[in-house]
């Protein structure tokens, strides 16, 4: 049962990504349609949100669980009823790609996430020189570590909005 206990079909969309990577922006963004000022997530955010997915109602919670290196331990607890991950990336740059990297592809291996779809967003597109999708599939290697899921690279940028609303739709389409 979900956080309603309503019969509504539910579904548990994972926001993940390092800290700093515009996670809660882009959730503030999504909900409220405002930039909010955030600060670092200590624990995490979670949001409701009404979404239609093949004419009916369906019933989206997001958990943003802080990026943060100490939080990261618990990220696991999270997946088991996780439908989809969003992985938020910060494209402007290059620095810490290698290690969300890796976290990606931790957070992939997980048993309880298996065949679950993906979303990568690679935000902060606003900013001169960020990485475009294309780079990003490639040093990522999405191809490769996202064999048997769906997944999507979107272009976005989680401060002025733009591909905000597309992620969650892509996320809706996929969710099975
Ligand atoms: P997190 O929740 O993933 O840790 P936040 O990340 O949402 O807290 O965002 C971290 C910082 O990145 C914030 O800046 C936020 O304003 C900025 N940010 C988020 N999305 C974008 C974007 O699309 N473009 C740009 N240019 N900046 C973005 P501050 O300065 O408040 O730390
Ligand atoms: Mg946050």
């Amino acid at each position: 049962m979900g956080l309603r206990g309503s019969k509504q079909p539910e579904a548990q969309v994972l926001l993940l990504g390092l800290d700093n990577a515009g996670k809660s922006t882009l959730l503030y963004k999504l909900k409220h349609n405002a930039c909010v000022s955030t600060v670092p997530t200590i624990g995490f955010n979670v949001e409701m949100f009404e979404a239609k997915k093949n004419r009916k109602n369906i019933a989206v919670t997001v958990w943003d669980v802080g990026g943060q290196g100490k939080m990261r331990e618990h990220w696991e607890s999270f997946h088991q009823d996780a439908a989809a991950v969003v992985f938020v990336v910060d494209s402007s740059g290059r620095e810490r790609l290698e290690e969300a990297r890796r976290e990606l592809e931790k957070t992939l291996r997980s048993e309880q996430l298996r065949g679950r779809p993906l979303v990568v967003v690679a935000n902060k597109q606003d900013v001169n020189g960020s990485l475009t999708v294309t780079e990003i599939k490639d040093v990522f290697n999405l191809k490769k570590i996202c064999s048997g899921r769906d997944w999507f690279v979107q272009p976005c940028s989680a401060s002025t909005g733009f591909g905000v609303e597309e992620a969650f739709r892509r996320v809706i389409q996929m969710v099975k």
